[in-house]
This record gives C-alpha cells, structure tokens and sequence, in this order.
C-alpha cells in the first residue's frame, strides 16, 4: 500500500495533489491518504512513498511535493498541486487537460483573483470543498466524496 501523505484540514491544494498522486502518479497501485500535522513527524518524512503540500521540500525525484520554504523561497511562486501536476507532464502522464483545475487551485492557494476562482467558489471545486467540509468531519470521508466529485469534473475538462 502506497502512502502519500498530506496536511490535517487539507484545503484545496493539498486535496488535489493528493488526488493526482493516487491516481496518475501511483495509477494500478493501491494507495491511500493520510493527513498529518503540518510539521510532519519524521517517520513520514523518511518513509512515506509520498508528500504533498507537507514537508518543506522539493525533490519530485523521490515524491516530494511541497511549496514552502526552504523548498521555494516565495510559497506562493508555485503550489503543490502545480508542482505535482508538472512532474507528471514530465513523465508523459496524460494529464494535461487538468491545466484549468491546476490553475484555480493555484489561484486560490496564493490569493489571487481571477474570474475562475471567483466561480469555482461558487459551483466549481472550491464551492465543492467548503460544502464537503459543513457536510462531513471525517477528513477521509471529505478527501473520498471529492475524489468521486473531481473525477467526474475533469472528465468535462
Ligand atoms: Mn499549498
């Protein structure tokens, strides 16, 4: 079983990369989430086969995904799920169609304003997320409804 690790209360950024690793970078594996304190005890950061949006590094070699310094000296000049979406277009993952959604969750981890992430929060995947959290408080049972909702999204993507 693959573990890819995340932060507690995941926002949207860590809940798509997340989501990208499970299923185009670990794809046919079994794999699972696992959502930690945002300082990572260190047996995750020695053996998870994944980090995501956690960690403090940038090494996609060996799947580590995060945003933060000392990884980027400005957080908000990338985000994870950026980082992981680049990675996988590197190694020819068919993933490319998911620019828009890699897009708004950019713009909603770094402040930005945008007419997309305007919208998004209003019937797109930041809308989804917030409504997911008042619903459920099981993280896990959070992270799986979105999965199911962003599979079915980016098939119209
Ligand atoms: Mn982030």
């Amino acid at each position: 079983m693959k573990q890819i690790v995340t932060h507690a209360n995941p926002d949207l950024d860590a809940i798509v990369s997340a989501w990208l690793a499970q299923d185009f970078l670990f794809q046919g594996d079994k794999s699972e989430v696992l959502f930690v304190s945002r300082k990572v005890p260190e047996k995750f950061m020695l053996h998870a086969d994944c980090l995501v949006d956690v960690g403090n590094t940038y090494c996609p070699e060996a799947y580590r995904f995060d945003h933060k310094p000392p990884a980027f000296q400005n957080r908000n000049r990338t985000c994870a799920t950026r980082l992981v979406w680049e990675y996988l277009l590197s190694i020819g993952a068919a993933v490319a169609h998911l620019k828009p959604l890699v897009d708004i969750t950019y713009q909603g981890d770094t402040h930005r304003n945008s007419a997309a992430l305007k919208q998004s929060r209003i019937d797109g995947p930041h809308a989804e997320l917030t409504k997911l959290k008042t619903e459920h408080k099981d993280t896990t049972e959070v992270y799986q409804r979105m999965v199911l909702w962003l599979r079915s999204y980016t098939k119209n993507l």
